[in-house]
């Protein structure tokens, strides 16, 4: 047993030696070459400076946050559950929750916490909901949580729809994120798969919106005297926005999933408009061209993009010390591209600083109270997953 477990030992030593071998010379990168184009070579996980452990499984999870201590989180499932996590107990099914329209990309979405989560124990989530005529649109409420051993949400009330609701399954994004003032609540709308609703003014199709938390429209948003749908948009010319994260000097980045070629990471700005369906340094899938963001330099262009695609999921500021050289960072999920990216934050610029091949479709990021960084993977058998600092 001895003899064979130290040949064992010796054999993933001289495997692990050997991979770190073939990508010694890509090392370091020259991330200003990086940067500037859509490439950005994977890592082993052998070379990563944590190890991954499987916490619990999830049937299609699609987002998480943590609650206050970190020892319990509630995670959506994309068929319709809320799941109750606890890092000594159970997964609890949270009662209460809304029917969701289950089908393509679309169910139940994101959650997050209300700023005032410690005293009022209010909740944000999305998800999609059917309207007339085979068409579907998320939509965003809140409610309280109530915890305990039958958890469950108490006055779910939606503040929020996409309009027009439309054909089709894709595109809902339906991400969330609270300014770090507490005082504004940003959804990322997608375009739906339908193009031109990202450049549309009377549709929230395809933007990034700012509202108050009771979802009422804050009196200083730039479009706010037009009214409508128009008054609660804050950026425009999105397509699939699949995260939202507010960094440290209170700068707002969203990814998304872009054309063929094009998935982007953007610095939002009021009033920017990211040039989605006129511009993008990828091209639709059916092989037509898009010009790309040079050609039109009126357009905000992307901070990162990434060709071939990585098809993002998730996105988290990250400042901790847990792992060496992370602070100031953001780390984003991929689906197709089965891993974590980190992108270091330098002012108004981001650097690929690191990709690892997890070989698995990473949903979702997320930041513990700790330090530590959890990962959602995507499917029917998705994991909860810790990073876990290597010694
Ligand atoms: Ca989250
Ligand atoms: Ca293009």
């Amino acid at each position: 047993m001895k003899t064979s477990s130290a040949l064992a030992l010796s054999a993933a030593m001289i495997i692990a030696a050997c991979s770190a071998g073939t990508t010694s010379n890509a090392a370091p990168a020259d991330t200003a070459k990086l940067d500037a184009s859509g490439d950005q070579p994977a890592t082993p996980l052998a070379e990563a400076p944590f190890a991954v452990q499987e916490i619990a499984s999830f049937n299609e999870p699609w987002a998480m946050t943590f609650l206050p201590g970190g020892r319990q989180a509630l995670v959506t499932e994309k068929s319709g559950k809320l799941k109750f996590w606890q890092e000594s107990g159970p997964a609890l099914d949270v009662a209460g929750v809304p029917a969701v329209a289950y089908g393509g990309q679309g169910g139940f979405g994101d959650v997050i916490l209300a700023p005032d989560f410690a005293t009022s124990g209010t909740i944000y989530l999305s998800w999609v909901e059917a309207g007339d005529g085979g068409t579907f649109g998320a939509v965003v409420g809140k409610a309280k949580f109530v915890s305990g051993g039958a958890p469950r949400l108490d006055g779910l009330q939606i503040i929020w729809k996409q309009d027009p609701k439309v054909t089709g399954r894709g595109h809902f994004s339906h991400r969330l994120a609270f300014s770090p003032d507490g005082k504004y609540l940003f959804i990322g709308s997608g375009e739906r798969q339908k193009f031109d609703p990202a450049q549309d003014m009377k549709a929230n199709l395809g933007k990034i919106l700012r509202l108050n938390p009771d979802g009422s429209v804050p009196a200083d948003n730039p479009f706010a005297s037009q009214g409508g749908v128009t008054a609660q948009i804050w950026s425009l010319g999105h397509r699939n926005i699949l995260g939202l994260a507010f960094d440290g000097t209170g700068k707002l980045w969203n990814q998304e999933m872009g054309p063929k070629g094009g998935d982007e990471v953007n610095l939002v700005e009021v009033k920017a408009n990211y040039g989605y369906p006129i511009v993008s340094n990828g091209d639709h899938y059916d092989g037509k061209d898009i010009p790309d963001h040079p050609t039109r330099p009126e357009f905000a262009a992307p901070k990162l993009w990434w060709n071939p695609s990585v098809s993002p999921g998730g996105l988290a500021w990250y400042n901790g010390d847990v792992y060496p050289g992370w602070k100031n960072s953001l780390l984003m999920g991929a689906l197709s591209g089965e891993g974590l990216i980190r992108m270091a934050i330098d002012g108004d610029t981001l650097h690929k600083s690191d990709r690892w091949d997890f070989g698995q479709r990473i949903r979702e990021v997320e930041v513990r109270e700790d330090g530590t960084v959890w990962l959602l993977t995507d499917g029917s058998d998705g994991k909860l997953l810790k990073l876990t600092p290597k010694g």
